[in-house]
């Protein structure tokens, strides 16, 4: 009978240290659920164009993390062809969201006819 009650006793301890336990891991999960929801908030980059321009040389984004582009006609009409990510944006398709796969300098150019400055028009997106 009494070895019947060390063994549940026993029992009531194991439970009692794995309850803690659990509580403890939980505890740790929320503390880092905040850096995870940054991070789904994604990267943003924003083209803005003018005659015959766009607004930075050149464009920054980390691999691996979901970015979204934007383009943004401030003046003129123009669009933004990313060849190596196949992406090509203009008036009526403002916006894509993708992951780069691969790092590196990837040219931007304008997809539009815009006029004399056209062929200069040009920047880079910088996968990093
Ligand atoms: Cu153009």
């Amino acid at each position: 009978m009494k070895k019947l009650l060390v063994l549940l006793m026993g029992i009531a301890l194991v439970i009692a240290i794995t309850a803690c336990g659990n509580k403890d891991t939980k505890k740790a999960e929320n503390t880092t659920n905040p850096a995870p929801a940054t991070q789904a908030a994604g990267q943003n980059v924003v083209l803005k164009t003018t005659n015959f321009k766009f607004d930075q040389a050149e464009y920054r984004v980390k691999k691996g993390q979901p970015v979204t582009i934007t383009l943004e006609n401030v003046e003129g009409m123009h669009g933004a062809s990313i060849k190596d990510f196949k992406i090509n944006l203009d008036n009526s398709n403002k916006t894509v969201t993708f992951t780069p796969d691969k790092a590196g300098s990837f040219p931007i150019n304008c997809s539009i006819m815009c006029g004399s400055g056209h062929a200069n028009m040009k920047t880079t997106l910088i996968v990093e």
